[in-house]
């Protein structure tokens, strides 16, 4: 690892070096700039004056550290269920922008975020798109999301997914309003350009399973006899937070901390042991009260969100305060430490699903200084 950064420093150096000389640009003579307009009336651009930008010799995304305090927004997200109804809207959601991508609906380069409410009674209808969905419950308790037919009720931290293409209504038959996040991958599917959607012909889909019966059949460490892979996408669709959490908090008698991430686990499609979703990847991390994580930054622009405890984290030099429901965003290699006042656990997720499929996802653990050549 230490040699491989070694080298990404010397490569950066050079390349540095060359985009000095050929970015100069008080060397673009007349000549040259005439040249440059001559050109661009038939859609060529020279390389060497946007080679530095384009090709950069670390992430220099637009992205930028930022967190969202449940207990401010909240109020917003009911507000919202004043103006408008669910049936109207589609989806009642306030989409959380992040502040260097504004104008994009983005929370990172690739992915989206948003807070959605369901009140009791309503109906968000259903519908299917290309795009996946995480449904990660942060208020109420027993509203539901209904998946190609089945339903499944929601509780405090539960890990819901909508595959891709899959149609899904949510509906709320509790007797308080449910709020949840949504994480999709709409900007990658915009960069691919490869979006379809479409609403379902009634409000909500039939039932045509009973409710838990994903869980029973993929989630119990078996599979059907016969049953092969057959997609990219997990077959369980609701991961219970109890479950989850009972199983960190078992683990943790071990006392193996890993230093950067605590007691870390990634939530799997049951059928190839790989992420649960396609394109996203998610986790879940129980860090002991008073343990200091050793910095660490990864490719995957991260956005957490604190389902217990309180403390802050200490993103690319900037302190951020959190306690439960609160979402924060760590920026694509960005280092970030993790300092929990009491038992804390992280739910987060990202693009290193996608990433690793298409081999460049990257990490670093322990905090190098960052590269001195790059301001
Ligand atoms: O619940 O299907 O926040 O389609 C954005 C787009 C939620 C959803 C969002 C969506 C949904």
């Amino acid at each position: 690892m230490v040699n491989f950064f070694a080298i990404l420093y010397i490569n950066t150096l050079s390349l540095i070096k060359t985009v000095m000389v050929s970015q100069n640009s008080s060397s673009d003579t007349a000549e040259r700039e005439a040249w440059y307009e001559k050109i661009n009336a038939y859609q060529l651009s020279p390389l060497w004056r946007f080679l530095s930008t384009l090709v950069t010799p670390v992430p220099r995304g637009a992205c930028v550290p930022y967190l969202w305090k449940f207990a401010e927004v909240e109020p917003f997200v009911l507000e919202a269920g004043e103006l408008i109804t669910a049936q109207e809207a589609e989806r009642r959601v306030l989409i959380l922008e992040n502040p260097g991508l504004a104008g994009t609906s983005q929370i990172t380069t690739s992915l989206y975020a948003g807070l959605q409410l369901v009140k009791p009674g309503e109906i968000a209808p259903a519908h299917r798109h290309t795009q996946s969905a995480l449904r990660f419950v942060l208020k109420g308790s027993g509203a539901h999301t209904a998946v190609d037919g089945e339903r499944t009720v929601m509780r405090y931290g539960d890990f819901v997914i909508t595959p891709p293409g899959a149609w899904h209504d949510h509906g709320n038959e509790s007797e308080e309003p449910m709020i949840w996040l949504d994480g999709l991958d709409i900007p990658m599917l915009a960069f691919y350009d490869a979006s379809f959607a479409e609403m379902y012909a009634e409000e909500a889909q039939p039932e045509s399973r009973k409710s838990g019966h994903s869980l029973a059949r993929y989630g119990a460490s078996m599979l059907p006899v016969d049953h092969y892979r057959k997609g990219t996408v997990s077959p369980i669709f609701n991961y219970p937070y109890d479950r989850s959490r009972e199983a960190l908090e078992v683990m943790r008698r071990q006392d193996e901390w890993d230093p950067c991430h605590g007691l870390k686990m990634r939530y799997i499609n049951p059928e190839t042991g790989g992420f649960a979703m396609p394109t996203i990847a998610t986790f879940l991390q129980l860090l002991p009260e008073g343990f200091k994580t050793t910095p660490y930054r990864s490719t995957d622009a991260t956005i957490f969100v604190v389902v217990e405890g309180h403390g802050h984290s200490v993103i690319d030099r900037q302190k951020f305060e959190w306690s439960p429901q609160d979402i924060f965003v760590v920026p694509s290699w960005k280092n970030v430490i993790h300092c929990p006042a009491e038992d804390t656990v992280l739910f987060s997720y990202s693009d290193r699903a996608a990433q690793q499929k298409l081999g460049f996802f990257k990490e670093q653990r322990g905090g190098v200084p960052q590269n001195p050549f790059v301001a």
